[in-house]
């Protein structure tokens, strides 16, 4: 089937009205609600953290491969650590799950170690809160698989206060009950400083069916989506055409919003690449799913998704910034804000790679450096740490990427349930 030429991507404005008119009116949320919770429960003991498994972890991250001058340590451990979010002061972290838990860990004394990881706001029924994020006034958010709620100060609070728990998005909004799956259904977000809050929608399929595309299209599944960080309302469709976003950042200075995309599954061992994008035009660009991926490997109309043979694809679309080896599932991602690391790193991009499961030989579980060039564009990737896969194991997986005040990286793992921590010395 022909495929659309990657030129600048340009959505009829009457499309663009259209679909968020019936957005709004399909997924409109009740006004935000709150209530108060404790934030902890005093009688539920925190994860241990000095114990063999400890040990044990730390002895492995003796063969993560890092570049010279660079050093990993264990900073905690987190069961099913999955997305990061660091509070301004760097002294508590909170770490999202596909599971039912929220952790928050702290850092009591400064000294870039965590003493305590405890269960946030327990006993609130989540539902895979994979996706945390902070307000500009330290609230948390928590994006769950279809709820968004936020937890007012939590950035601050002790062991025994109570939070504000403000509904953003109530249960069975965020997409359509029936979109909500557990397959690509972990989202992630970010808050940006005037107050919108940037959340990405997998589509629930390896490739979505004929009759799910044009739905998908019009509620920013397979795609992201903004509202307002304080009661949910606004919503509106930031990128369409995309597959299986799970991390994504804001450009510091220009708050330009950067995700990656995950590869579509058996179409062999070395087909389709994995993505980084940048959005140029919100709510105006296609990124090519589910018709193509990368940049010019072709999805519909293949063996994997026979049905969209035909299918017209958009008249435009925006291709990759930059493309990383198949099924080596990119997750999270972080622009480096610090001066901790040489000057080459500073304004570029680490991107967590989980590693594959749909492939032969397993490969990724690693990060990436993705640098950026004088224009703004996307350099060659390269990598910059692995040891994960050991002799086709893993015994590591990273998902997200963070940073410390300090300018050190934070590093999730939810296979080894564990935050580990990069820094560098000259050496
Ligand atoms: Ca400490
Ligand atoms: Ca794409």
């Amino acid at each position: 089937m022909p495929i659309a030429r990657p030129t600048p991507p340009l959505l009829s404005a009457a499309s663009v009205l259209s679909g968020l008119v019936t957005l709004v009116l399909a997924l409109a949320g009740a006004p935000a609600a709150a209530q108060r919770v404790p934030a902890f429960d005093a009688a539920q003991p925190p994860v241990p953290q000095q114990d063999a498994k400890a040990q044990q972890l730390r002895e492995q991250l003796r063969r993560v491969r890092l570049p010279a001058g660079f050093q990993i340590e264990l900073y905690a451990l987190v069961p099913g650590a999955r997305h990061l979010a660091v509070s301004p002061a760097g002294d508590r972290v909170f770490v999202g799950t596909r599971r039912d838990t929220v952790w928050a860990v702290t850092d009591r004394d400064g000294d870039r170690q965590a003493d305590e990881v405890r269960a946030l706001a327990p006993g609130q029924g989540f539902v895979s809160p994979n996706g945390v994020c902070l307000t500009p006034a330290g609230d948390l958010v928590v994006a769950e698989r279809n709820r968004v709620l936020r937890l007012v100060g939590a950035s601050r609070a002790g062991t025994d206060a109570s939070l504000e728990l403000v509904t953003v998005v109530p249960q069975g909004t965020l997409v359509p009950p029936e979109e909500a799956r557990p397959n690509h259904g972990d989202r992630t977000c970010r808050v940006s400083d005037d107050g919108w809050l940037y959340i990405t929608l997998g589509q629930p399929y390896n490739v979505q069916p004929r009759e799910k595309v044009a739905l998908y299209e019009r509620l920013g599944i397979g795609g992201l989506v903004r509202l307002r960080a304080a009661d949910g309302s606004a919503r509106e469709v930031l990128a369409r055409g995309v597959r299986a976003s799970v991390g994504m950042d804001l450009q510091p200075g220009t708050g330009t919003v950067w995700f990656t995309d995950n590869q579509t599954d058996h179409m062999g061992d070395d087909i389709p690449p994995g993505e980084l994008n940048r959005i140029t035009r919100p709510g105006g660009e296609h990124f090519g799913y589910p018709f193509i991926h990368g940049r010019n490997t072709p999805v519909a109309g293949t063996a994997v998704a026979p049905d969209l043979k035909d299918l017209p694809p958009p008249a435009t679309w925006t291709p990759p910034q930059a493309e990383f080896p198949a099924h080596q599932a990119q997750l999270g991602m972080h622009f480096y804000r610090g001066r901790q690391f040489p000057a080459s790193f500073r304004g570029g991009i680490f991107v967590a790679s989980h590693g594959s499961w749909n492939r032969s030989q397993a490969t990724g579980a690693l990060l990436n450096f993705v640098p950026l060039q004088p224009d703004g564009q996307a350099g060659a990737p390269t990598v910059f740490a692995e040891g994960w896969l050991d002799q086709g194991r893993y015994w590591g997986r990273p998902v997200d990427v963070a940073e410390l005040p300090d300018g050190s990286l934070l590093v999730s793992d939810d296979h080894a349930g564990a935050l580990y921590r990069i820094r560098y010395s000259a050496p």
